[in-house]
């Protein structure tokens, strides 16, 4: 991609109503449109960073066991008077009438749908457990959507759900989630706490969130600060074999989210120089909840002894378009956002100082291949500009790295190169640039 052809509409200063610098950020970086209150027009770069972390969401699931479905955004409201959650849900509930006078909703979440979607073709104990996720965008008319897209009222949500037979089997799948949750979070550079937590509209007795520390989180936790450096099991575990150490290994710690907190249990289970209080933002949500949704929705089936009875199910929310802001809120300075390697909108940026310089278009030319066939997913900067407004605007929107190509390298043979986190330089030739970047 070449910078000069490309759609990245950065601003110098945030518009006055973004509070947070995430929100703040993310217009300056020309990420994202506001086009209504909480709703949002992605454009290149925000839609690139989107797709990868909804891509690395995707494969923690898959390798737990989940499989990708993708359930409509319209739903029918009869289903959710089913379940009886219709007249429950409120005003966060947007709802339509299409040209039949039928009564539609925008879904805030998915429970409903899946649920008929199992109870369709799924009869017999032999067939569980399942896990169907999708990728989909959510509606919420949230009375308050602020932070850009942290409260949204368009948002991205992985949402999972579980099925199973009994609630000890239930519990193997939550405990799947529980684990692939954390590593979703670490793959984003994130260290995410698992905190006990409310069910809230969703129901059900078991929850857990999962909060990122940031000081404007709308979140506050309570936790023992061991739990912050517990490190995610890791891609390697045995996703089929007794998963339960390593869950109570982390929920055996006291955290708990201010609804569910006890402070004489706070106090009883952790030493005062190990408790701690922060805000975070909720960046994940799990739940189990039996037979909430399957009894009333008749979503039966047999087990061995042929008796058929409501299927155990669970769900499981990943805020996705929220965690750009929560990549943003835990990695930025004054210049602006630093991304992770793993989800930044291109790997590095070929900066050519003069562009229409026959030689120096060359040699930026030939780093820019190089980095394209190293699978780096470069960009290359032939804008017409000043140096410093060029390396503002990078440093501005991230990129990890920065290949300088200018007339003086190019005279001594050497090109140099910057690291977007540390601001390291290095003046290398061309190749061991690459290497350098490629490591
Ligand atoms: N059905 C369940 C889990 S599949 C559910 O809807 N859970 S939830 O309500 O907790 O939402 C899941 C995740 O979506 C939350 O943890 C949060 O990260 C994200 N989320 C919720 N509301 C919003 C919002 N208004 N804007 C952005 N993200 C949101």
């Amino acid at each position: 991609m070449r910078l000069s052809r490309y759609f990245m509409p950065t601003l110098r200063e945030a518009p006055s109503d973004a509070q947070i610098v995430s929100h703040q950020l993310m217009l300056r970086a020309g990420m994202i449109r506001q086009e209504a209150a909480g709703i949002y027009a992605w454009l290149p770069l925000g839609l690139k960073v989107l797709k990868k972390v909804e891509q690395i969401v995707r494969e923690e699931m898959n390798r737990a066991g989940a499989i990708e479905i993708l359930m409509p955004t319209l739903q029918l409201a009869d289903l959710w008077r089913e379940s009886g959650r219709y007249d429950d849900y409120g005003e966060e509930m947007l709802r339509i009438k299409d040209r039949h006078e039928r009564d539609l909703l925008y879904g805030p979440t998915a429970e409903e749908v899946v649920t008929e979607i199992f109870r369709a073709y799924v009869k017999s104990y032999k067939d569980l457990p399942k896990n169907l996720y999708n990728i989909q965008w959510k509606f919420r008319d949230e009375r308050r959507p602020r932070f850009g897209v942290m409260r949204g009222r368009e948002f991205l949500m992985k949402d999972a759900y579980s099925f199973d037979v009994d609630e000890a089997a239930a519990r193997r799948s939550y405990n799947r989630m529980f684990l692939a949750y954390l590593n979703v979070y670490a793959r984003l550079g994130l260290k995410a706490i698992p905190v006990r937590a409310d069910t809230g509209p969703i129901g059900g007795d078991l929850s857990h969130e999962f909060i990122i520390l940031a000081e404007t989180g709308e979140s506050e936790v309570f936790a023992h600060r061991d739990l912050v450096e517990m490190g995610a099991p890791g891609a390697d575990i045995d996703w089929n074999g007794d998963l339960q150490p390593l869950v109570e290994q982390r929920t055996s710690l006291y955290a708990a989210s201010d609804e569910m907190h006890n402070q004489a249990r706070f106090e009883a289970e952790a030493p005062e120089d190990k408790r701690m209080n922060a805000r975070g933002i909720e960046v994940g949500h799990i739940f189990y909840f039996g037979e909430k949704y399957s009894k009333p929705m008749k979503a039966l089936v047999a087990g061995s002894d042929g008796v058929e009875r409501p299927v155990h199910m669970g769900s499981y929310g990943v805020g996705v378009s929220r965690l750009l802001g929560g990549i943003i809120e835990a990695s930025h300075d004054d210049a602006g956002i630093i991304w992770p390697d793993s989800v930044a909108p291109f790997g590095a940026a070929v900066v050519n100082l003069r562009p229409g310089e026959a030689s120096i278009d060359a040699v930026a030319e030939q780093a820019y291949q190089a980095l394209l066939g190293a699978g780096k997913d470069p960009v290359l900067d032939d804008r017409d500009d000043r140096p410093g407004a060029k390396f503002a605007s990078l440093d501005l929107v991230g990129i990890p790295w920065q290949l300088i190509v200018g007339p003086k390298g190019v005279a001594e043979g050497v090109v140099e190169i910057k690291r977007r986190a540390t601001g390291e330089r290095q003046t290398l030739p061309l190749e061991a640039a690459i290497k350098a970047i490629c490591a």
